[in-house]
């Protein structure tokens, strides 16, 4: 069978000046336990490189800029390939994008596939962008729309580690259009990270669904598309703002088979076979033979 073995290496708080030095040597920490476990491939969460800093409505643009990674690797990130390269151990790295077009900053949140031998095989840039562009009057705000543009890659998949992967960001993981573009591209293992507040100012029914929330989608989304599920959190209290856990491994059939149990720096290793939707794409979920397009126009036209 084709297997990938999978480290999802979810990551406590990242303070708001920690510096890059000390969140990749975190990074690299996990990178080699993972590679004590065999792992092929270790998925990291969004924006592994930084607080969530969307949280705050920063004005002045160097500070802004502060938070982006202007190359990929750069010289802080660079060791993050090599021992990667060193250890033939792939990986999924969510980090705030900046690149100059035209003599204009364009912004996007996010992540990138490497393969073993630290080469960069696939980019994806975050479509949904939820909360606010502009400041709300509330506690802990959500500006994404306000420092990141709306990805422009799609959601591609890429053939690596011996099978299809995609990639996706936070949000994207709440919407079943993402999981299905993908779906509809023979995915067979999706890499997404997500950090996610709570008691930003909801309603305590919702925050109190939140976890619940959080794993129905992504069960929901592995299951119907009959692909692996790689939800990768940043966790813990991060500058005061309760950031959810449950970092999971999700089987084409919807089962956890495995789930953080902490919220902290944690890495859970799963032996993932990538033949496991082969039953579910012959029968249940045959797109081709079952789906009828031509009912569901007003997806794309809404
Ligand atoms: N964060 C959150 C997400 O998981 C959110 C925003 C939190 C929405 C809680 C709903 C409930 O979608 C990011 N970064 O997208």
């Amino acid at each position: 069978a084709r297997t990938i073995t999978v480290g999802a290496a979810q990551l406590g708080p990242i303070a708001r000046h920690d510096t890059r030095r000390q969140t990749v040597s975190r990074l690299l920490e996990l990178m080699r336990e993972a590679h004590g476990f065999r792992c092929d491939l270790i998925a990291y969460p969004e924006l592994a490189l930084t607080t969530f800093f969307p949280r705050w409505p920063i004005e002045d643009e160097a500070e802004l800029d502060s938070f982006y990674e202007t190359e990929m690797p750069g010289p802080e990130t660079r060791p993050l390939f090599e021992e990667a390269a060193r250890r033939g151990i792939g990986f999924s790295l969510g980090f705030a994008e900046l690149v100059i077009e035209n003599g204009r900053k364009r912004r996007f949140n996010s992540s990138i596939l490497v393969d073993k031998t630290g080469r960069i095989v696939g980019k994806y840039r975050k479509v949904h962008l939820p909360g606010h562009s502009d400041v709300m009057d509330r506690p802990g705000q959500h500006l994404e729309k306000r420092f990141f543009e709306v990805g422009d890659l799609g959601f591609p998949v890429w053939r690596a580690f011996g099978g299809i992967l995609g990639m996706c960001i936070c949000n994207d993981r709440r919407w079943p259009e993402t999981y299905r573009v993908m779906g509809l591209q023979g995915v067979e293992m999706v890499l997404l990270g997500y950090n996610s507040p709570i008691g930003l100012g909801d309603p305590f029914e919702l925050d109190a669904l939140e976890p619940f929330h959080n794993h129905l989608v992504m069960q929901s989304g592995a299951y119907q598309n009959a692909t692996w599920v790689v939800g990768v959190a940043k966790a813990g209290l991060e500058e005061g703002f309760n950031m959810i856990g449950q970092t999971c491994i999700i089987a084409p059939s919807g089962e956890i088979v495995a789930q953080c149990a902490t919220m902290g720096d944690e890495l859970i290793v799963r032996k993932c076979d990538l033949d496991m939707g082969a039953p579910y794409r012959a029968d249940i979920f045959n797109f081709a033979y079952h789906r009828r397009i031509e009912h569901y126009k007003l997806i794309t036209e809404r």
